[in-house]
C-alpha cells in the first residue's frame, strides 16, 4: 500500500477544523503542534502541517498527495491542482472594501485609484475582466484595512467574514470578487489510487452525517402517512410499532438547513415526542 502525505495548515482558522475532519475519518494521529509531519497510525497516510500560502504548490509539484487549504490561496498562486472535495469550513468572502463615507457606486469609478491587497493576482483578474482600467495595486503582506486610515490606499481588497474588521477601520463593503470555503486538492491529472479514494468515501460520509440529523418521534397511525411524507430517509423512514395500540414509532434523517421548519410541519402533522440526534456516519 502507498503511504499518501496530506498537507494541511499548521496553525490559523483551518487547522482545527482540518484536524478534526481527519479524525472523524476514524484516523488515529498525535496532533503535535512542534512537528512538522505526523504518522497516522491505522492509515497510509502523513500529515504535513505547513502555511496555508505553501499548500497549493506541494500538491501541485506532488511533494504531498492531497492538501486542505482555501479556494482564496488556490487561486491567488494560480496552482495547477483538482478539487475533490469542497469542505464547507473556512467560508468567507473577498471584497473591495472603501471608506464608509465615500460616495462611489459603480467600480469604473476606481479607476485612478489605489487599492491595498495581499491577493494582487484575483485582484487584478477582476478589474481586468470589469474593464476597470489605471488601477494601482499595492500589495501588503498583512493589515490590509489599515491602508485608507495611513492614506496607503483609497481601498482595499480583502477577505470578510464578519464584517467586523471593516467596520471598526471606518471601511464598508463595495464589491464583492470571490467567495471561498476549505477544499480538499490533489494533483491535477492524475488517477484516484484506492487510498484517496478510501480517504475520500470517508470525508464524504463525514460531510454528509453532518448535515444531517436523525430523528425518533411517535405518532398515531391515523396521521403515519401524513408524516412519512414529509421525511425521506435514507432510503425510507423506518416503522416500529410503539406498546400502544394505534401508535408507531417512525426512524428516519432530515436535513439541518431545513431542520427546523421540517420539526414544526412534522408536530402539525401530528408527530409527538420528538428526538432528534447528531449523526457520526453516513454511508451509502
Ligand atoms: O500562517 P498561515 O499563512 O498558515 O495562515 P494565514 O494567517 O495566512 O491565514 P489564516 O489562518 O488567517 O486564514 C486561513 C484561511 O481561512 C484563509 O485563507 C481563508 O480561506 C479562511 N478565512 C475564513 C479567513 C477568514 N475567514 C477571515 N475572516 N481568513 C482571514 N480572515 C481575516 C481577514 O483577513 C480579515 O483580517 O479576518 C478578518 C475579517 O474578518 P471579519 O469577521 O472581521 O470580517
Ligand atoms: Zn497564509
Amino acid at each position: 500500500m502507498k503511504t499518501l502525505k496530506i498537507a494541511i495548515q499548521k496553525s490559523g482558522r483551518l487547522n482545527e477544523k482540518s484536524v478534526e475532519i481527519l479524525k472523524n475519518c476514524g484516523l488515529s494521529f498525535e496532533n503535535y503542534k512542534s512537528s512538522l509531519i505526523t504518522s497516522v497510525s491505522n492509515f497510509p497516510l502523513e500529515i504535513l502541517f505547513l502555511r496555508d500560502d505553501d499548500i497549493p504548490e506541494y500538491v501541485q509539484d506532488g511533494i504531498a498527495d492531497l492538501g486542505i487549504v482555501g479556494e482564496n490561496v488556490i487561486t491567488e498562486a494560480g496552482a495547477k491542482v483538482t478539487y475533490l472535495q469542497k469542505l464547507g469550513f473556512g467560508r468567507c468572502t473577498l471584497k473591495i472594501a472603501v471608506p464608509s463615507h465615500s460616495k462611489l457606486t459603480d467600480i469604473q469609478q476606481l479607476e485612478g485609484q489605489a487599492i491595498a491587497t495581499s491577493y494582487p493576482v484575483i485582484l487584478e483578474k477582476y478589474l481586468k475582466e470589469n474593464d476597470v482600467k489605471n488601477v494601482q495595486i499595492r500589495t501588503i503582506s498583512g493589515s490590509v484595512e489599515i491602508g485608507p486610515g495611513l492614506g496607503l490606499s483609497d481601498a482595499i481588497f480583502d477577505i470578510v467574514s464578519t464584517g467586523g474588521t471593516l467596520k471598526s477601520n471606518g471601511l464598508k463593503p463595495f464589491a464583492e470578487v470571490m467567495k471561498s470555503e476549505a477544499v480538499l486538492i490533489g494533483k491535477e491529472g492524475t488517477d484516484l489510487n484506492p487510498e484517496v479514494q478510501e480517504l475520500l468515501q470517508r470525508i464524504r460520509s463525514v460531510l454528509r452525517a453532518k448535515e444531517t440529523k436523525y430523528v425518533v418521534l411517535n405518532v398515531a397511525k391515523s396521521n403515519l402517512q401524513e408524516v412519512v411524507n414529509l421525511l425521506p430517509g435514507v432510503k425510507s423512514p423506518t416503522i416500529v410499532p410503539l406498546f400502544e395500540e394505534g401508535w408507531v414509532a417512525v426512524h428516519s434523517v432530515i436535513a439541518e438547513q431545513d431542520f427546523w421548519e421540517k420539526i414544526n410541519s412534522l408536530k402539525a402533522a401530528g408527530a409527538q415526542g420528538i428526538v432528534v440526534m447528531p449523526i457520526e456516519k453516513i454511508i451509502t
